[in-house]
């Protein structure tokens, strides 16, 4: 039996900043991980907006995934579904399964807002007023996040048993950070970061969203 196609929504072209980090890039790391292939599709930024993609992502963002059991968007709840179904992200048990879905949604909603909150306000309103009271309150509370998952993974080399879509996620949101001290000054953090980014399968995905963007670089 064939296996239906398996269909990945992104933008065809994005500014530098956002090269290397559009959230595509967690999708195609897992499909690399599990040895599943995967067709791009690509849509300029204004397509997103329009109610024939809306159909996929409501909120017009990408990605959007489909595959020949469900369509599907945000990150979490596509790499959750793949985990389930693509035999080489399995879990070895109900708990390993139960807590990868724990990690996953803690790193989506523990971690990353406090993140966004660091890195979004410099990029989007570098000149406000507001930015640098702003910044001390939100390096704070993301920095008491970062020091709880620093605990947490001392002597662990991930945050289940194996390395699994959780790890993707928390490793794609760790890498969001800028060059400023909030991870630098976490080693175990960095430790954890590198290990995850040093993963074949993590520079195939990088590869692949940059070639993806460079074929449709405007003229
Ligand atoms: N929570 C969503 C976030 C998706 C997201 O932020 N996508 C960005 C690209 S990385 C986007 O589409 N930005 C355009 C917009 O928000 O209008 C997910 O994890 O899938």
């Amino acid at each position: 039996m064939t296996r239906a196609r398996r269909e990945l929504w992104t933008f065809a072209w994005v500014p530098p900043f956002a090269q290397g980090n559009v959230k595509d890039l967690r999708v195609r790391w897992a499909l690399y991980e599990a040895g599943a292939d995967y067709t791009v599709r690509t849509l300029p930024h204004n397509a997103a907006r329009e109610d024939a993609y809306r159909a996929l992502q409501p909120f017009g963002q990408v990605p959007a995934y489909r595959d020949g059991t469900v369509t599907l968007f945000e990150t979490g709840a596509i790499l959750l579904h793949l985990a389930r179904v693509e035999p080489g992200l399995a879990a070895a048990s109900p708990q390993e399964e139960a807590s990868v879905a724990a990690w996953t949604l803690a790193a989506l909603n523990s971690i990353e807002p406090r993140i966004d909150n660091v890195v979004m306000p410099r990029l989007f309103e570098p000149e406000a007023s507001w930015l640098d009271d702003f910044d001390t309150l939100a390096q704070r509370l993301a920095g008491q996040r970062l020091d709880d998952l620093s605990t947490y993974l001392e002597g662990r080399e991930w945050l289940t048993d194996t390395f699994s879509v959780a790890d993707i996620v928390m490793a794609t949101v760790l890498r969001s950070i800028d060059d400023r001290p909030l991870l630098a000054e976490r080693p175990v953090l960095t430790g954890y970061l590198g290990r995850c980014l040093a993963r074949p399968t993590f520079q195939k995905a990088l590869d692949a969203q940059l070639a993806t963007i460079a074929e449709n670089e405007p003229a």
